[in-house]
C-alpha cells in the first residue's frame, strides 16, 4: 500500500513504537499489536516489561478515555481483544518450564462482572512465578469458588473486581468460606482496579495487591508463612 499512514512498525526505534503499540491499543488493532510484541522480543526487550510498559501502559489511556466517554464499549473490547493478542505471544514467555511449583491458585472474577484481563495478567504472572493456576473465569456466583477450592485444594484464592458493584460480592465468597469452615484454609487475595487495602481488610480477605507483581511477591510470602506454620 502506498498509504501515508502505513507504518512500518520493524523501522520505528523503541520508543516510537511503544508510543504506535499505545495508538494501536487505543484503535483496536490485534495483529500490529502482535507484531510489535515480536519485534520489541527480538530486539530483547523482556516480556514483563512489554506487558506493563506497551501492554497495560496502553490500556491505561484506554481506561482514561473511556471513563471519560470519549471510547464506548464496542472500541474497548477491541482494544481488550488486541491486548489478549499481544498477551498470548508473552505468556509462554513468562510462564517458565520446570520452576518448581511453589504453589496452587484457583483464581476468578466475581459474579456480575466479566473483566477479565487484570485476572489474566495476575495469572500468567503466578504462573510464571511457579505457581499453578486454576482459572474460573469471568461472573463466578459464590458456588464455583467453593467447587473449586473443595476439588483443587489450592493454597490461594484469588479474586477479581473492576465494578464498584461487584466488589462487595467478594464479602459474599469470604463469608460463605467462614460459615463452613474453611476460611482459614486458605490464603484469600483480591485485587481489581476499585479496590484498595482498607476494602481488603474490611471484607476479611489477607491482602489486596495493586498489580500483578505484587500478586507474585505476596503470595509467595503467604504461601512460605503457611508452610512454616504447618511444619512448625
Ligand atoms: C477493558 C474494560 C472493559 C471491557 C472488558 C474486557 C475484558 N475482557 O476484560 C468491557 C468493554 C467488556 C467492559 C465492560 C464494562 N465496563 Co469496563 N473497563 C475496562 C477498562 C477500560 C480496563 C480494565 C482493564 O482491563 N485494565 C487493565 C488491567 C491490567 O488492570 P486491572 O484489571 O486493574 O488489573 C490489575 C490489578 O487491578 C490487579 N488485579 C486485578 N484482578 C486481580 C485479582 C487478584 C486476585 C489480584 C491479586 C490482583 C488483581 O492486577 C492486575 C494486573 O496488574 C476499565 C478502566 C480502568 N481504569 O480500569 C473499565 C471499567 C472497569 N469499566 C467500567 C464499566 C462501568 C463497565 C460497564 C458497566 C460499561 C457498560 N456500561 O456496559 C461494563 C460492565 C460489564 C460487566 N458486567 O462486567 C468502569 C467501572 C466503574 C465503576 N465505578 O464500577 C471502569 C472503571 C471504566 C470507567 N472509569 O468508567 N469494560
Amino acid at each position: 500500500m502506498s498509504d501515508e499512514d502505513d507504518i512500518i512498525l520493524a523501522e520505528l526505534d523503541d520508543e516510537e513504537l511503544v508510543q504506535q503499540m499505545f495508538d494501536d491499543l487505543y484503535d483496536g488493532l490485534k495483529e500490529e499489536i502482535e507484531e510489535a510484541v515480536q519485534i520489541l522480543l527480538e530486539r530483547g526487550w523482556q516480556p514483563y516489561d512489554i506487558l506493563t510498559k506497551a501492554l497495560v501502559g496502553g490500556m491505561t489511556i484506554v481506561g482514561a478515555d473511556f471513563r471519560d466517554g470519549i471510547l464506548f464499549v464496542p472500541e474497548v473490547l477491541l482494544a481488550a481483544n488486541a491486548m489478549k493478542g499481544g498477551m498470548a505471544i508473552l505468556k509462554p514467555l513468562l510462564v517458565e518450564t520446570g520452576a518448581p511449583r511453589v504453589g496452587k491458585m484457583v483464581i476468578g472474577t466475581v459474579k456480575g462482572d466479566i473483566h477479565d484481563i487484570g485476572k489474566n495478567l495476575v495469572g500468567m504472572m503466578m504462573e510464571g512465578a511457579g505457581f499453578e493456576v486454576v482459572d474460573l473465569g469471568i461472573n463466578n456466583p459464590v458456588e464455583s469458588y467453593m467447587e473449586a477450592l473443595e476439588k483443587e485444594q489450592p493454597e490461594i484464592l484469588g479474586m477479581s473486581a473492576l465494578l464498584t458493584t461487584t466488589m462487595p460480592y467478594m464479602k459474599v465468597v469470604i463469608d460463605t468460606m467462614v460459615e463452613q469452615g474453611v476460611r482459614d484454609n486458605y490464603i484469600v487475595l483480591v485485587g481489581g482496579a476499585p479496590l484498595n487495602e482498607e476494602f481488603g481488610k474490611a471484607i476479611g480477605a489477607d491482602a489486596y495487591c495493586r498489580d500483578a507483581a505484587v500478586a507474585v511477591e505476596t503470595a509467595k510470602e503467604w504461601v512460605g508463612r503457611m508452610h512454616n506454620r504447618k511444619s512448625a
